[in-house]
C-alpha cells in the first residue's frame, strides 16, 4: 500500500533537512517533489493543486517553535493534509438505528463486491456482536450466489435462498420481510455489477433502492484501488445516479500508488468507510485517514498493529509463554505458536509497515515473500514433528531427521538447517528471558523471531539512506531468511 509514495515523499522532505528555518525558497524544490509524487501516484490534478497550495500556506504560515526542527514541522504539516484530503476521521456505516439496517453493495463486474459482503457480515458479527443476514441478489450470473453462499458457509453466517427468477428489488423486498421477522440486525445485499457504468445498471440499482427507502438503506460502493483515476470517475457516476453513502476500497494490498485513496473523496464528497486488503475474510480494515496518512509518510501506525495484536494474541497462551521464558525454556511448540500469532497479524510486509520508520527500511529490503516462504516451509517441518520433539528438540537425531524429512517433503539437510537455526534462537531466547522477568513484553511473540536484530538500519527517516534499492534476488538471502524478520 503506498509504497511508491512512500519513498517519493521521504525524497522531498530530504530538501527541508538541515535547514534552520522553513522558507519560501528552501521548501520550494521539496513541494515541488511533493506534487510530482502525487502526480505520478495518479492523484486527480484538481487535488494535487489543492494539497500544494495548501502544504504551502500552511508551511509559511508556521510559526517557529523551539525545538521542533523545520523537518519535522513540514512533515507534520504534509501528514495532517494528506489525512484532510482523505477525510480526516473514520466514519462507519451507522448502527446505532434500530434494525434491520440494509446495506446494499454496488459497484462494477470484480471489484470485490461479494469478497467485501462477506467480509463486512464477519465485521459486524464478531466485533458489533450483529446477526447478519446475506442476501444474493446477482440474477444474472447464478454463478455469483454460490459464491457467496461458499462464504457464508465457510464463516457460518446466515443467507437468504433468493430466488434468482425475480427482480433484484423483489429479491431486496422480499428478503427484507424476511430479516424483519427472523430479528436480523443488518440484511447485506450483494447486487448485481457490470463491466461498465450503463443506464440499465443504474436504473436496476434505484430500484432496488427505492423498494428498501423506507428503511434508508446504506449504499455501500465498491472501487478497485488500482484502477487509479477510472473507480475515482465510476465512483462519481454511481453516486450521481443512485445516491452513494459511502466508499469501499478494494485491492488496497496490491495498489503501490494511492491515487485512487487520496482522491475519491475529495472528488465525490463520499467518504470512504472501509479498506479490502486481501482475498481472505479477515483483510477488512475501518478507513482512518490520520493512520493511513502515517503509513504513508513511514511514521508507521502503532495504534492499528495494538488493534490488530489484541485481535490476534490469545493472552492466556502469551502468558504460558512469558512462564516458559522466564524459566529460560523455549521449544519448537512455542515457536510454532510465536509463528502463528505473527500469521494471524496479517503479511510480515504488512505489520513492517506499521511499525514507525520501518517502511523505508522495507523499501530497501524489496521483497518479503521469501522470508514468508521460509517460515512456511518451517512451519511444514515442524508439523512432521512428533510432540515429544517438540517439548525436545535434542532427541532428534538420525533416524528421526529422515523421518521429518520424508514426512514434510523436504531434504534432511533443511531439518538440520531448521535445528541449528533453532538452536540460535533457543540460546537467544534464554538471554533474553532474564530480560523479561518481572513484566511483559508489549508485543509477545515479536522478540523470538529470528534474525530481528539483524533488521538494516538504512532508509529510515532523519538518516540519509542510500537511496539505491538492494537487488530482489533470492541467492542471496541465507537459510530461513535469518534477518528478514
Ligand atoms: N488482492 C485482493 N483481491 C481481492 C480483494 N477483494 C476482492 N479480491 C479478488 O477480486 C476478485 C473479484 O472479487 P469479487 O468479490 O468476486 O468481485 P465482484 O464481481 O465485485 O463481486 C476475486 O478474485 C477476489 O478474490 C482485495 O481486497 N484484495
Ligand atoms: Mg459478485
Amino acid at each position: 500500500m503506498f509504497d511508491n509514495l512512500s519513498e517519493k515523499f521521504s525524497n522531498a522532505f530530504k530538501h527541508v533537512q538541515g535547514k534552520s528555518k522553513i522558507s519560501e525558497s528552501n521548501i520550494e524544490d521539496a513541494l515541488k517533489e511533493v506534487r510530482t509524487a502525487l502526480l505520478e501516484a495518479d492523484v486527480n490534478f484538481k487535488v494535487v493543486k489543492s494539497f500544494v497550495n495548501s502544504v504551502k500556506e500552511k508551511a509559511l504560515g508556521e510559526k517557529v517553535i523551539s525545538g521542533v526542527n523545520p523537518e519535522e514541522q513540514f512533515v507534520k504539516i504534509v501528514h495532517d493534509e494528506l489525512a484532510h484530503v482523505m477525510g480526516v476521521e473514520n466514519e462507519e456505516v451507522d448502527l446505532e438505528r434500530p434494525g434491520p439496517i440494509p446495506v446494499l453493495v454496488v459497484g462494477l463486474n470484480g471489484q470485490g463486491k461479494t469478497t467485501f459482503s462477506g467480509k463486512l457480515s464477519l465485521h459486524l458479527k464478531n466485533k458489533k456482536e450483529k446477526k447478519v443476514l446475506l442476501v444474493p441478489c446477482d440474477t444474472y450470473r447464478p454463478a455469483a450466489k454460490d459464491q457467496l453462499i461458499t462464504l457464508a458457509k465457510s464463516m457460518e453466517m446466515d443467507w437468504f435462498d433468493s430466488d434468482l427468477g425475480k427482480g433484484p428489488h423483489e429479491i431486496a423486498k422480499e428478503s427484507y420481510e424476511y430479516a424483519k421477522k427472523e430479528k436480523y440486525d443488518v440484511v447485506i445485499v450483494d447486487t448485481a455489477g457490470r463491466l461498465h457504468v450503463d443506464n440499465e445498471l443504474m436504473g436496476e440499482l434505484v430500484k432496488v433502492k427505492k423498494a428498501l427507502e423506507k428503511e434508508k438503506p446504506e449504499v455501500l460502493m465498491v472501487a478497485d484501488a488500482m484502477t487509479g483515476q477510472e473507480a475515482v470517475n465510476v465512483a462519481k457516476s454511481f453516486h450521481e445516479a443512485i445516491g452513494v453513502t459511502g466508499i469501499v476500497l478494494s485491492k488496497m494490498d496490491s495498489d503501490a500508488r494511492g491515487g485512487a485513496a487520496l482522491s475519491i473523496r475529495h472528488v465525490t464528497g463520499v467518504p470512504i468507510k472501509y479498506i479490502s486488503t486481501g482475498e481472505k475474510m479477515k483483510d477488512l480494515e475501518l478507513f482512518h485517514p490520520d493512520r493511513l496518512a502515517g503509513r504513508i509518510l513511514d511514521m508507521g501506525d502503532v495504534v492499528s498493529l495494538v488493534e490488530k495484536a489484541e485481535e490476534a494474541i490469545d493472552e492466556k497462551e502469551a502468558e504460558n509463554m512469558m512462564k516458559n521464558l522466564e524459566k529460560g525454556k523455549f521449544t519448537v511448540d512455542d515457536f510454532m505458536k510465536q509463528m502463528n500469532m505473527i500469521g494471524k497479524l496479517g503479511s510480515m510486509g504488512s505489520i513492517l509497515k506499521m511499525i514507525p520508520g520501518m517502511g523505508g527500511a522495507l523499501r530497501e529490503m524489496g521483497d518479503l515473500s521469501p522470508a514468508e516462504d521460509e517460515m512456511d516451509k518451517m512451519k511444514v517441518i515442524i508439523g512432521s514433528m512428533t510432540k515429544q520433539e517438540r517439548q525436545d528438540y535434542k532427541v532428534i537425531k538420525e533416524s528421526r531427521i529422515k523421518r521429518i524429512a520424508n514426512g514434510s517433503g523436504n531434504t534432511e539437510q533443511s531439518v538440520k538447517e531448521f535445528l541449528s537455526k533453532f538452536k540460535q534462537m533457543e540460546q537467544m531466547m534464554k538471554s533474553m528471558g532474564s530480560m523479561f522477568k518481572g513484566g511483559m513484553p508489549s508485543m509477545p511473540g515479536m522478540p523470538g523471531m529470528p534474525g530481528m536484530g539483524d533488521m538494516p538500519q538504512k532508509g529510515f527517516r532523519n538518516q540519509p539512506g542510500t537511496g539505491k534499492k538492494k537487488k530482489k534476488g533470492k541467492g542471496k538471502r541465507g537459510p530461513w531468511g535469518g534477518g528478514y524478520f
